[in-house]
């Protein structure tokens, strides 16, 4: 780890688990509860925009209710005290990132305190509610969605993400199950570059045997021991 200029962290829900969040892909997970074709893709959304506005209503609100943990706080830590580059890349909607102190994240798949005008195509921060059909605070139409990224939708700033990965030394992929491209890619892209790869996961995930390197547990305790062993590692 001598040489560690330039890291790039994905993170999933898996790093959010332990703050009380839901995954998507576990026994219990958000999709056994909804069908992902009905309140994740713009065809549901156009279907029964009631049904797809209650549901981000209801994360926002569970939003307010649950706190950072010891992996996010980590991060924070890791971005404060690294003296090389950090990206930190998240496919989280939650802010709990920020809230554990991190003050660059890049949500790729957008954020649930965020609206999205289908009319203006701005961007507004957002707390309250969506199903009640508020104006746009921009242009005033009644035509605000959350501002997240749906299956068939252009994740996030991908050129700045690709740009990172291409000059990367380290990728790292924490509580992510590597089932949603093109998130799912950049271990392959990173090590197609020369990167070290290591996953922290609490099991093996999809792209697991892509990894050079594997370490299986929860995030509250993998982050903050890896995070650790960097800052040691530039200190010495
Ligand atoms: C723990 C833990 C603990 C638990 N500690 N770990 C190539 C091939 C095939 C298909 C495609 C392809 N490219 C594109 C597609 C189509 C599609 C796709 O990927 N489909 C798949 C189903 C195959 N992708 C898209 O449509 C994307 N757009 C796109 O590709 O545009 C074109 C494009 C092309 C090329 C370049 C760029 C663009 C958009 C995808 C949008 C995903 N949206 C969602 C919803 C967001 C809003 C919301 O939150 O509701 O994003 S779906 C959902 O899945 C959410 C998540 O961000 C995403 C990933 O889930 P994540 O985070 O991995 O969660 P889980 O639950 O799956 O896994 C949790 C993990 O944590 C597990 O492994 C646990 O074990 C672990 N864990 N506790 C550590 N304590």
């Amino acid at each position: 780890m001598d040489d560690l200029r330039k890291i790039v962290v994905l993170t999933g829900a898996g790093i959010s688990a332990e703050s009380g969040i839901d995954t998507f892909r576990s026994a219990g997970g958000l999709w056994e509860q909804h069908r992902v074709e009905d309140v994740a893709t713009p065809e549901g959304f156009a279907r029964d925009p009631d049904l797809v506005l209650g549901f981000y209503d209801m994360r926002r609100a569970a939003l307010a209710k649950v706190q950072p943990n010891d992996a996010h706080r980590a991060l924070a830590k890791l971005e404060a005290e690294f003296s090389g580059e950090l990206l930190l890349v998240t496919q989280n909607v939650d802010d709990l990132h920020e809230r554990g102190g991190s003050r660059q994240v890049l949500h790729m798949h957008g954020e649930l305190k965020s609206a999205l005008c289908t009319s203006c195509e701005m961007r507004s921060p957002w707390d309250a509610t969506l199903s009640d059909r508020p104006n746009c605070p921009i242009c005033q139409a009644p035509s605000l969605r959350p501002d997240v990224v749906w299956f068939g939708e252009m994740p996030y700033q991908m050129e700045r993400i690709y740009a990172a990965i291409r000059e990367c030394d380290l990728f790292v992929s924490i509580g992510t199950s590597g089932a949603v491209y093109p998130a799912a890619g950049f271990v392959r892209d990173a090590k197609d570059c020369g990167a070290a790869t290591l996953e922290l996961n609490l099991e093996p995930s999809e792209g697991s045997a892509s990894f050079t390197e594997t370490r299986h547990g929860p995030a509250g305790q993998l982050v903050p021991q890896w995070v650790g062993e960097v800052l040691d590692s530039a200190i010495s």
